[in-house]
């Protein structure tokens, strides 16, 4: 077989951002585009000659069509074996699970997450480290920089390979390896979990659930951990077969795009418990009856009722969360006299505290929650954590997170996106606002008086490097907070996402709507960014 050198130009627009690189499809399927990016990658990879890679990907369309194209320039790359997922399919928890077990080089995971998909929707890809975690930043730049002085890109002429058989095949001096993307991953979480506990409520006839796979890539793994080895009725898993286009939704677990699953859990009748994940299967959203439990607050429950869970009893070394999620966490840390770390935004920055073991557990205030049994993010891990917990404590999931408050107080959260605006008036309200930091620190609005107001620095605890300009956030004296930053996983435009957190200790004040307990933080995150007149909208896009 021939192994063919073509040459070409490099694109501007190949900067990674929170989790890899994120554009439409259509921006993929330019000729060079993705081949661009990829031999990059493989150029920067020191040493990847002859090592084992892990492929594969949310099922999304062009899911295939790139697996092809990637499997070729790894051969002429001379990378010596690959494992993907047959069908092509790997949840990103599950690709980083089969890193890990099998130690693998890395992997090259091909999802957009929770954007749409289909030719109209979007298309991604990211590189996952040895530790089974995305790139760290040094990569990811050193991958961009690569992509910018690129001129030429390797490849072997040779036929597709089949997907759909579990087989290991040679792709000229490669080896190719369709493994069976659900079974290492559910063996892990049998290792985790109470499977015992968790049948036994959920075949027990009294308690009931509903999980929505939204069509992406949990799907297959849901019916087989829930159904068939936790016993399950058939149905317990709905939108469970993956389609390219997710039915034309956005695979995003939230109240706004999860909207089945919302109606059936608030509808009559409704299950004990309802959860959804994104497309590629990290994220999760978890529901009790009539109750919505937010991320900041899920992420403290777990970590509160570690010890009920085989997995994790008594062996929290710390936690860690993103910088605009709730510091809900933070209280339970504290009277568990454990360490609370406080990152960017995007899972690549736990990856150090996990390997260092500085913390088991981790979240984000986006759905994601996750430990040190991966190093993604996981969302059917989240779902099982909850069974686990109520396997055990035998109350609803309203009662365990009204306890919860009672116990730590109340932490009022939510989260404005301004979808699709206009990507300069979105950079000068952020400049406007860093400008004007200095005046802000020492304000006083209404009864509101600023503790700090500044852009977010982390320096890693672990290698030292340090990320800057990570989020405006304003800190009241109070303990409520603000925090302003723009996403780094859109397509079109900018978002924008503005963050409100409120904190209450007393059990009769928790009761309230979240919007309406935040409205003072909401009226005067407006005041001071000027947020209608720089986005040219009168509300968010999304509130969740
Ligand atoms: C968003 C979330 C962030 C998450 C990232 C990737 O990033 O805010 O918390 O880690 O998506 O999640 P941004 O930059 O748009 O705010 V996923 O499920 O896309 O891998
Ligand atoms: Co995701």
């Amino acid at each position: 077989m021939n192994i063919r050198t073509v040459s070409t130009t490099p694109f501007n627009d190949q900067k990674p951002g929170t989790s890899g690189l994120r554009k439409s499809v259509k921006v993929f399927q330019k000729p060079n585009y993705l081949e661009n990016f990829v031999q990059s990658i493989f150029d920067t990879l020191d040493g990847c000659e002859g090592q084992t890679l892990v492929l594969g990907g949310d099922g999304r369309y062009y899911n295939r069509q790139a697996i092809q194209i990637i499997l070729k320039m790894a051969a002429a790359n001379r990378i010596g074996r690959i494992l993907v997922g047959r069908g092509g399919i790997l949840s990103t928890p599950a690709a980083s699970c089969i890193i890990r077990q099998y130690k693998a080089f890395g992997g090259i995971i091909l999802s957009a997450s929770h954007n749409p998909g289909g030719p109209e929707g979007d298309f991604g890809i990211k590189y996952n480290i040895t530790n089974g975690g995305p790139a760290p930043e040094k990569v990811t730049e050193a991958i961009y920089d690569r992509s910018q002085k690129i001129n030429s890109y390797k490849i072997l002429d040779a036929p597709d390979v089949n997907l759909d058989k579990l087989a290991v095949l040679r792709l000229g001096e490669m080896a190719v390896e369709v493994i069976d993307p659900v079974e290492p991953y559910a063996r892990l979480m049998e290792s985790l979990f109470d499977f015992d506990g968790i049948r036994s409520l959920l075949s027990g006839g009294q308690f009931r659930m509903c999980m929505d796979s939204l069509h992406a890539v949990t799907g297959p793994y849901a019916k087989e951990i829930f159904e068939n080895r936790l016993g399950a009725p058939a149905g317990t898993v709905i939108n469970g077969t993956p389609l390219e286009d997710f039915g034309g939704g956005h695979p995003d677990p939230n109240l706004v795009y999860a909207h089945e699953l919302v109606d059936i859990l608030y509808g009559d009748d409704a299950p004990d418990f309802g959860a959804a994940s994104d497309g590629d299967g990290d994220r999760n959203m978890i529901l009790g009856r009539k109750f919505f439990v937010t991320p900041s607050d899920s992420l403290a429950i777990l970590t509160a009722n570690a010890n009920l869970v085989p997995g994790y009893k008594e062996r929290l070394a710390g936690v860690a969360r993103s910088m605009p999620t709730s510091a809900a966490v933070d209280r339970v840390a504290d009277k568990l006299n454990i360490d609370c770390y406080e990152t960017p935004t995007g899972w690549k920055f736990f990856g150090n505290l996990l390997d260092a073991g500085k913390a088991t557990l981790c979240g984000e205030e986006s759905f994601g929650t996750g430990s040190d049994h991966v190093r993604e993010k996981d969302g059917l891990w989240a779902v099982l954590f909850w069974l686990n917990i109520l396997a055990v404590r035998g109350e609803s999931v309203e009662e365990i997170v009204r306890s919860h408050w009672q116990t730590y107080g109340r932490n009022f959260y939510s989260r404005h996106d301004y979808e699709e605006v206009d990507k300069e008036r979105a950079s000068e309200l952020m400049e406007s606002l860093r400008d004007r930091l200095g005046e802000i620190k020492n304000k006083q609005f209404g009864f509101s008086q600023v503790d700090y107001a500044d852009d977010f620095s982390y320096t890693d605890p672990v290698d030292g490097s340090i990320s800057q300009k990570q989020g405006i956030r304003i800190g009241f004296t109070d303990g409520s907070r603000i925090v302003y930053r723009l996403s780094g996983t859109g397509t079109k435009g900018a978002t924008l996402r503005v963050y409100l957190e409120s904190y209450e200790s007393d059990a009769s004040k928790h009761d309230v709507d979240t919007q309406e307990a935040l409205k003072p933080l909401i009226n005067l995150a407006e005041e001071i960014a000027q947020i209608r007149q720089f986005t040219d909208r009168d509300a968010p896009t999304v509130i969740t």
